[in-house]
Parts: C-alpha cells; sequence; structure tokens
C-alpha cells in the first residue's frame, strides 16, 4: 500500500476549503489509490468552524483519508506536508484600499512561508489559491528562500478551465476534447486568455479552434472579456465567489503537476518567471506549462503574434507593479 500523502489546505474553513477538502480526501487530486492525510488550518476566529469541517470530514467515512490534523498553528499544521494549497487570506472589504489588503496579505504569506520552510517536508509543493495569487506566491517564495522556487505556484487553472469552458460551449464539443489553450499573466482581469494555439479533437484529427469557431471578431472580444470577468460573474449570480471551480481546479493543478500532463498537452500555471518570452523575470506570471515526474516546464517557442504581445506586456506590467506595492508594504 502506498504511503499516505500529507496535504495542507489553509484557509479550510472557508468556502474554497469547504468544497476542496472533500475532493482531495476522496483522491481527486492525488488520484483514486493514494492516502492521504489533511491537515488544515484556519485562524482562531474560525476554529469553530474549522472543527465543524473535521467533524464532517470524519462522518463522510472517506476510505482513502487515514488522518486529519486541524490547527489553529502554521507550525503544527505545516508538519510534514508534501503538498500545500493555500487558500487562507485577507479578502478586499468594500471601502478598502488595494495597498491595506496588499499588506495583511504580504504579512499573511511571509510569515506563511517561514512556517513552511521550517516544518514542511522536503520538496513540497506548494499551490497558492488565495488573491492576489501571483504576488502572495512571490512573497511566499521571497520569505521560503530554502524552498525551491519551482516549487512554488498560483493557480490560473481556474481561468484557464474557463477559457475551455466557453470554447466547448461555443462549438457545442466536449469539453475534454479542447486543449491548449492558454493563461498568460496575472489572475485578475489583466489576464490574458489566448487561443491562438488551442485545438479541437475531431474524428478527423485535431482542428483549429481559430478555424472552427471562425468568429475572430468573438474570440478577440466577447471572449477573453467572458473569461476574464467570469469570477465577477459569479460573485453577482451566487452572492458568493467561485468555490467548487476554484476546488476542483486546484485538484487539476496539483494532479497534473504531480502526475504529468497527457502527451500533447499543456496546462497554464503561474510560475516564477525565467524570462521565457521576454515576460521579466522575478515575478509570478501564468504560461503554459508540461509536467512530468513531478516538474513543470514552461512550453517554449510558440508563435507569439502583435495583439498577444501587448496583452501579454500589459498583464506582466501590472504584476511588476504588485510586486512594489507588496515590497512598499514590508518597508
Ligand atoms: P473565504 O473567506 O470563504 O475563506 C477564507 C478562509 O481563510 C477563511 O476561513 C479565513 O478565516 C481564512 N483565513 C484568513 N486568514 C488566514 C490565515 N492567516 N491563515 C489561515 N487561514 C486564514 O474565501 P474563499 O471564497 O474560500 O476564497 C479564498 C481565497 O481564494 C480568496 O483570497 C479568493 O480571492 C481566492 N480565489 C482565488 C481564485 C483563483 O483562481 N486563484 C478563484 C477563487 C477565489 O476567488
Amino acid at each position: 500500500a502506498k504511503e499516505p500523502v500529507r496535504v495542507l489546505v489553509t484557509g479550510a474553513a472557508g468556502q474554497i476549503g469547504y468544497a476542496l477538502v472533500p475532493m482531495i480526501a476522496r483522491g481527486v487530486m492525488l488520484g483514486a489509490d493514494q492516502p492521504v492525510i489533511l491537515h488544515m488550518l484556519d485562524i482562531p476566529p474560525a476554529a469553530e468552524a474549522l472543527n465543524g469541517v473535521k467533524m464532517e470530514l470524519v462522518d463522510a467515512a472517506f476510505p482513502l483519508l487515514k488522518g486529519i490534523v486541524a490547527s489553529t498553528d502554521a507550525a503544527e499544521a505545516c508538519k510534514g506536508v508534501n503538498v500545500a494549497v493555500m487558500v487562507g487570506g485577507f479578502p478586499r472589504k468594500e471601502g478598502m484600499e488595494r495597498k491595506d489588503v496588499m499588506a495583511k496579505n504580504v504579512s499573511i504569506y511571509k510569515s506563511q512561508a517561514s512556517a513552511l520552510e521550517q516544518h514542511a517536508a522536503p520538496n513540497c509543493k506548494v499551490l497558492v489559491v488565495a488573491n492576489p495569487a501571483n504576488t502572495n506566491a512571490l512573497i511566499l517564495k521571497e520569505f521560503a528562500p530554502s524552498i525551491p522556487e519551482k516549487n512554488i505556484s498560483c493557480l490560473t487553472r481556474l481561468d484557464h478551465n474557463r477559457a475551455l469552458g466557453q470554447i466547448s460551449e461555443r462549438l457545442s464539443v466536449q469539453v475534454s476534447d479542447v486543449k491548449n489553450v492558454i493563461i498568460w499573466g496575472n489572475h485578475s482581469s489583466s489576464q490574458y486568455p489566448d487561443v491562438n494555439h488551442a485545438t479541437v479533437k475531431t474524428p478527423s484529427g485535431d482542428k483549429s479552434v481559430r478555424e472552427l469557431v471562425a468568429d475572430d471578431a468573438w474570440l478577440n472580444g466577447e471572449f477573453i472579456s467572458t473569461v476574464q470577468q467570469r469570477g465577477a460573474a459569479i460573485i453577482k449570480a451566487r452572492k458568493l465567489s467561485s468555490a467548487l471551480s476554484a476546488a476542483s481546479s486546484a485538484c487539476d493543478h496539483i494532479r497534473d503537476w504531480v502526475l504529468g500532463t497527457p502527451e500533447g498537452t499543456w496546462v497554464s500555471m503561474g510560475v516564477y518567471s525565467d524570462g521565457s518570452y521576454n515576460v521579466p523575470a522575478g515575478i509570478i506570471y501564468s504560461f503554459p506549462v508540461t509536467c512530468k515526474d513531478g516538474e513543470w516546464k514552461i512550453v517554449q517557442g510558440l508563435p507569439i503574434d502583435d495583439a498577444s504581445r501587448q496583452k501579454m506586456d500589459a498583464t506582466a506590467a501590472e504584476l511588476v507593479e504588485e510586486k512594489a506595492l507588496a515590497y512598499s508594504c514590508l518597508a
């Protein structure tokens, strides 16, 4: 039998946490034959709610779930974790300045970086979900210097999956037959959902999404804005932000990272930029990646047209500015 993998979920008493922990306990993240021990962290005001989630996990009698650690102490929660999904953070509240929200999250991610660095298992893989996701991941990287930068990522897979969903709806094809969209940049409305390399599987082979849709105005306009604004549309409809789709996409992100992407398929991950595609180095930027043996690699050599270049640069500029804002909060 396989050794259990320890998976940390921070903000586990929140909305996404509530959707995510049962998925992990059912094997959606790491596979149906992989036992897990769930580590859940939240803050003291949420301790009682966290205990309620723990009770429900016990009640659900998940065969793969070999243990539960529920704690409001970061050191205890991080002990020996192999995978860390960072969902906890400080949300923007009405009337708050961007800088104030940034300052709160910078301080959370700085201290949780240290907790992970000191207590997580060697080679722990980290996924930051909490917003501002790219910049929280960058702060985590900066303050956990002994965690290799390749082990720190942020979630743009939800945006990637939203793009697949829109193409599938538009063409009335199975979402599983659509692949190789790209989310470039920030997990914010400046992101660039790129379909220029995306394809659909058809009986006569893979066909380009651009050719099949045959409506550049839609692909360059409404498609992009729908994906960029989808989070706001969900809030408007549900009066709550995306949770089940965020949780499911977080599972997709970790599963593909650990178990590998299928041959010929890439996914989008926010990773530490090495300057590929002339994206500034030193920011966490979403790129197309393939994964093998637990490691991601940026897909190289894709042709980039002028319109794409501009959008990729604009979202990079926003991340450079967020980085400066985050650093100003540290000063
Ligand atoms: P909730 O407010 O329901 O839950 C957040 C939880 O985090 C709460 O239980 C809170 O007590 C806890 N928390 C706060 N500070 C903490 C700390 N220092 N340590 C541990 N836990 C802490 O928010 P939810 O809807 O679950 O969203 C969580 C985060 O995901 C938000 O930042 C949200 O903006 C972000 N999202 C990111 C997405 C992405 O694709 N990257 C999409 C969905 C979501 O909007």
